[in-house]
């Protein structure tokens, strides 16, 4: 048995204009116009097969296929539709459309699994439309999405009127958790977003474990002042400082790091914000990312001893303020081991790698049991309007995701 990789490629394209903006990008921010058009089209196609296809409480899009004997705890498949700005075809929707493929590849042949199936578009894993992600996968689990309705979005729009187009609301999320015994495991197909199968010309990446993040809020609060009469020695410029800051990052990763260890200012804002205003202050995002906890608090600890030397040197002040944490996650043996085991059975080359991306696999390894697949990234590139993984890449992948459900279908007991 095997997908019909074209139908697959076909999908990506369709999902991918459901997000044409006029600012020339495509874009399907969560909750946005264009997310919900993508679910739309998404939901069409999972009907067409015959699936339900139901909203949960966190918003999660849960398309269903009855297996021989629903009693049994549910196989499921599943990633996120919602893109970053400016986004790529793949990240996220090849694990949707990848397991809407094996649900119809399934249907085509005549192939009824022993286990229900289900495929799932997560809620809002990318995250910066309000700072935090993983919104689905965190309810999915039992735990707190830490979410509210008023909140409010980069736009200054409140969660609570965003979150109507998809009809939920924050007090209700944590209702979409599910019993742990109601599902067999969770396997995610996904693009590497890393260089580490294209630079090997390595086909498949079978997901050992994801790096943990953690992020921080960091404000440097000097004194803003008069850009023209304000002496260079008499200044206490935020912004200096900050970047003083922000160059030094590199190198302490590197020094105390390994080759997982990343750390990114990703989002920065000086005010006043003036062209003839000194800096007043200076607020940015700090993120620290490895395959070991420890390691992370080592990094955190030498970044926040270098900000403090920092800021002394240019007489400055500043807070850090720990915002979120998630520690490293390793995938469950043994749906790695099936994974494994189905690349084999198909012939085809792979490695083990980490992910240094985080996914909803993150969240749902801490409950459920959980595995990854991955295809490559042509040049490691992702998150941009570049991001490209080869046709016969994808069809592969959706084959290795075809065979691990057939394999853990057939298992008599999980271990
Ligand atoms: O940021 C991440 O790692 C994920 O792609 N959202
Ligand atoms: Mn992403
Ligand atoms: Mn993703």
């Amino acid at each position: 048995m095997k997908v019909n990789g074209k139908r697959v490629v076909s999908r990506l394209e369709e999902i991918y204009q459901c997000g044409k903006k006029d600012d020339g990008t495509y874009t399907r921010m969560a909750f946005s116009a264009e997310d919900v058009k993508g679910r739309e089209l998404f939901a069409s196609w999972a009907k067409k097969l015959n699936m339900t296809c139901r909203m949960d409480e966190a918003g999660n899009l849960i398309a269903h296929m009855d297996g021989q004997d629903n009693s049994l705890p549910a196989i499921l498949m599943g990633s996120h539709l919602d893109t970053v700005p400016d986004g790529g075809k793949y990240d996220g929707v090849l694990g949707c459309v990848g397991g809407l493929e094996v649900c119809e590849t399934f249907r085509e042949e005549g192939y009824v699994p022993k286990h229900p199936i289900e495929v799932i578009v997560f809620t809002d894993e990318e995250g910066f439309r309000f700072g935090k992600g993983l919104t689905g996968s965190s309810a999915i689990c039992g735990q707190d999405p830490d979410i509210s309705d008023s909140e409010l979005d980069i736009y200054g729009e409140a969660r609570g009127s965003v979150m109507q187009s998809y009809g939920i609301t924050s007090a209700d999320a944590l209702k979409a958790a599910r019993d742990p015994s109601s599902v067999h495991c969770f396997i995610e197909l996904h693009v590497e977003q890393g260089a580490r199968l294209y630079k090997t010309d390595t086909p498949v990446g079978v997901v050992s474990s994801i790096a943990g993040v953690n992020r921080y809020d960091i404000t440097v609060t000097g004194e803003a002042n008069h850009a023209g009469s304000t002496a260079m020695a008499d200044r206490k410029d935020a912004l200096v400082a900050a970047a003083g800051f922000i160059n030094r990052i590199p190198e302490v990763t590197t020094e105390y790091g390994n080759e997982f260890t990343v750390a990114t200012v990703g989002t920065i804002k000086v005010t006043p914000h003036s062209v003839n205003v000194i800096p007043g202050t200076c607020t940015f995002s700090l993120e620290i990312r490895d395959q070991d906890a420890e390691l992370m608090s080592l990094i955190e600890q030498k970044l926040r001893e270098t900000l403090g030397d920092i800021c002394s040197k240019y007489g400055v002040s500043y807070t850090f303020v720990p915002t979120s944490f998630h520690e490293p996650a390793p995938m469950s043996e043994w749906v790695k081991d099936n994974v494994e085991q189905a690349v084999k059975e198909l012939g085809i080359d792979y490695s083990v790698i980490p992910s240094g991306a985080f996914h909803d696999s993150l969240i749902m390894t801490s409950v459920f049991p959980t595995g990854m697949i991955f295809v490559p990234s042509e040049k490691g590139i992702s998150h941009s309007r570049y991001e490209y993984t080869k046709d016969a890449d994808i069809e592969n992948g959706c084959n290795v995701l075809l065979q691990t459900v057939i394999n853990v279908d057939n298992m008599t007991s999980s271990c």
